[in-house]
């Protein structure tokens, strides 16, 4: 367990767990994986963040995803206190909406029309009840260890806090309902192509992670996701791409323009809302027109397109299109990953790195029960480092995270080992 003084995170978590189940608003945040309790922070600037007892973490979590920019970008604080002075939000179109939607179509030229929603949740639940109502068809197939947020079709063999905390099926969802969810094996072409076979007539969708970003990175193998989009293509099921974490973080046109496989439709969440709460789902012109109150598919939200996510959203956005951005996110990731192995190496430790931008995963091998894990865990945390209490989930490189940073990373990372 940490060495660090915690005293204020412990007593905000005495009080938090009286009054919020587990102390958390989301189950992987709770280190019951890892062991110990969670931090509780209160600011970040640029790489860092600072605990409430004003320990200072290099962090790669960057809130699951979204800082892409690190924290506290100044362009993007600036930008939302702008929006704030004129209005929190209206319950009605704004002129952002419109700039922020321009801007996605355009970068991702899959997507045609999109529709904002507040979190990557309702983006994939709102995507499948679309794909169902455009296919008239009700079955949808997903792969194991995917994660596309807690609506309860996709709640079946979940990864992410689900992979996390062992729960295999989880309750509260019915049968009925997870009986129209197909799971084949991520990467396991010929399966689905069996599925298919079998239930083709009543596939309304596939939703993939094109990398799957929830189970600790694993990259889509060479003819996955061809092969997805051809079975989509024959058998007339809608190909949905949850790019809630790689949009805007493997490439500025998302893990699609990576491999070059457009999709029927698109989920987007984290990047694009620059740190506020916010997802999106979008895609081909005539599947999107049968959304409410084109179409007959309901879908709504108080806070969906909220000016404040909005403007936060293209303010990231407007940095991120900078030229040169994407080529030094991937060159810090390659460089720290590389560090990190070759220091692995000298303590003999057989640890994969596997990175997709400055999206990345690192995996000790021999660890089937992540033991090893959990005590490197505490001692980065111990180390100053701050990852997600998980084996399953990804880290994320920022912008901020400079030269400096990155090595100071792997010096905590040599102390680490050097502790185990
Ligand atoms: N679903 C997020 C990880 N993939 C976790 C969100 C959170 O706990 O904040």
């Amino acid at each position: 367990m940490s060495k660090k003084l915690l005293a204020n995170s412990k007593a905000l978590l005495q009080r938090a767990q009286a009054v919020i189940p587990g102390g958390v608003n989301s189950p992987v945040r709770a280190f019951k994986s890892v062991g110990g309790d969670p931090i509780f922070f209160k600011k970040g600037a640029g790489a860092y963040i600072c605990d409430v007892d004003d320990n200072a973490y290099i962090d790669y979590v960057a809130s699951w995803g979204p800082l892409i920019l690190g924290h506290n970008n100044p362009k993007v604080i600036a930008a939302i206190q702008d929006a704030v002075n004129e209005g929190l939000t209206f319950g009605a179109p704004t002129p952002i909406e419109v700039t922020l939607a321009e801007t996605i179509t355009k970068l991702m030229p899959s997507i045609e029309m999109v529709r904002m929603t507040s979190s990557g949740t309702e983006a994939t639940m709102s995507a499948l009840r679309l794909a169902r109502g455009y296919t008239g068809k009700s079955k949808i197939l997903k792969f194991d260890s995917c994660y596309h947020g807690h609506s309860d079709a996709l709640l079946v063999k979940a990864g992410s806090g689900l992979l996390t905390l062992g729960i295999a099926a989880c309750a509260g969802v019915t049968d009925s309902i997870a009986q129209n969810t197909l799971v084949a094996a991520y990467n396991d072409l010929s399966a689905c192509q069996q599925i298919f076979e079998q239930h083709g007539a009543d596939i309304a969708a596939i939703i993939v992670e094109p990398i799957a970003a929830n189970n600790n990175v694993i990259l889509p193998a060479p003819g996955f996701l061809q092969g997805l989009r051809d079975l989509c293509d024959h058998y007339q099921a809608v190909l949905i791409f949850d790019e809630v974490i790689t949009g805007f973080r493997v490439a500025l046109g998302g893990a699609q323009a990576l491999y070059d496989i457009p999709a029927d439709l698109t989920c987007l969440g984290k990047i694009i809302g620059g740190g506020m709460p916010v997802g999106a789902f979008g895609g081909r012109r005539e599947i999107m027109q049968q959304l409410a109150p084109l179409g007959p598919v309901y879908q709504a939200g108080t806070l969906s397109g909220n000016p404040v996510a909005m403007t936060a959203g293209f303010a990231t956005l407007q940095e991120l299109q900078k030229s040169g951005v994407y080529e030094q996110l991937q060159q810090s990731t390659a460089t720290l990953l590389t560090n990190l192995k070759d220091c692995a190496n000298n303590y003999k430790i057989d640890m994969d790195v596997r990175h997709v931008g400055s999206l990345f995963g690192i995996t000790f091998l021999d660890d089937p029960e992540q033991k090893l894990f959990k005590r490197w865990f505490h001692a980065m945390l111990d180390n100053g480092v701050y990852l997600a209490p998980s084996a399953f989930e990804a880290g994320f490189v920022s912008t901020m995270h400079d030269s400096n940073v990155l090595q100071k990373t792997t010096e905590a990372f040599d102390r680490s080992l050097a502790m185990l």
